[in-house]
């Protein structure tokens, strides 16, 4: 293994904010506000706070099928949260999510009775938002607990492969042999998991569509179709053939092909959505 690294850990860590790398700017050890920022409120009660990284489709896909499955009240409106920008770092969004990471939700219809509800952390919204609308958590109990157990991998899994694989092999300033082995052997040994499970299943869990696939399709899914980290060949996508088999059949869901481009800044101008207020925001960009 190649080693140039000069590097002797000091007694104390200090901030170096020129550390480099893609996302040095906004990288600070420290939580809260930075700046005071009101966050706008549109006319619809889900006021969803987010930009179209894998997390934040994760729950634009799950508003898309609730409102394709009739549910009405699932519209919202979708802000753009610039992370490049630092706007997780405004008053009014850390109020929100304390954590100062995007997906953030407000509620102002809360089953509670209370008149608003913040929800944070990516899964906690999907969980909200299926018990809210009593939609895409199966109902048997062996089932649940089964999306419920992908649900929660995804969320413990995920960071291994963006900000670890995806961070090592895309956004770091040189590349670090040891790092990009580490979260490469760590990512495909997770693509394996995932291949292995869809041999025998349709779903995540199982036989229903469920949050479960709707956390794991907008990394895994994206991974694997070559829509993150342009590393189909480097990670060799095309071997899991029962991964890419369901990526491709939940990639075809319309309510998909409409999520994933909520809040979308970047790549081809039609596929592009800053926001997202009314249903027609998105059929103009997807004709
Ligand atoms: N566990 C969180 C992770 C959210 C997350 O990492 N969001 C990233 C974008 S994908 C973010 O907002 N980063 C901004 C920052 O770190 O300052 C969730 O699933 O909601």
């Amino acid at each position: 293994m190649s080693n140039n690294n000069q590097y002797t850990p000091p007694k104390v860590w200090e901030w170096n904010p020129g550390n480099g790398g893609e996302w040095a700017s906004i990288n600070r050890p420290t939580a809260g506000a930075r700046h005071e920022h009101k966050l706008p409120v549109g006319k619809h009660p889900l006021q969803l706070y987010s930009l179209a990284t894998p997390n934040g489709q994760k729950v634009t896909i799950m508003l898309e099928e609730l409102l394709a499955s009739g549910h009405k009240d699932a519209e919202y409106d979708a802000h753009l949260i610039d992370i490049s920008e630092g706007d997780q770092f405004g008053s009014d969004f850390v109020d929100i999510n304390p954590n100062s990471k995007i997906p953030a939700l407000m509620d102002h219809a809360p089953a509670s009775g209370q008149s608003t509800q913040r929800v944070f952390e990516s899964g906690a919204i999907l969980l909200y938002l299926a018990e809210k609308f009593d939609d895409l958590l199966p109902k048997d109990s062996a089932k649940r607990t089964e999306a419920l157990s992908w649900l929660f991998w995804q969320m413990g899994s995920g960071p291994y492969v963006g900000g670890g694989f995806g961070h090592f092999y895309k956004y770091a300033p040189e590349p670090i042999e040891y790092a990009i082995d580490r979260f490469t052997m760590e990512t495909k040994r997770q693509l394996d998991v995932l291949d292995k499970h869809l041999a025998d299943n349709d779903f995540m869990a199982g036989d229903e569509y469920s949050i479960a696939d709707i956390a794991i399709w907008p990394w895994y899914g994206n991974l694997v179709l070559g829509n993150v980290y342009d590393a189909v060949e480097f990670l060799q996508a095309e071997s899991y053939k029962n991964l890419l088999r369901w990526a491709r059949q939940i990639g075809d869901r319309e309510a998909v092909k409409r999520g994933r481009l909520v809040n979308r800044t970047w790549g081809d101008e039609d596929e592009q959505l800053r926001e997202r207020h009314d249903s027609s925001d998105i059929d103009k960009v997807i004709k």
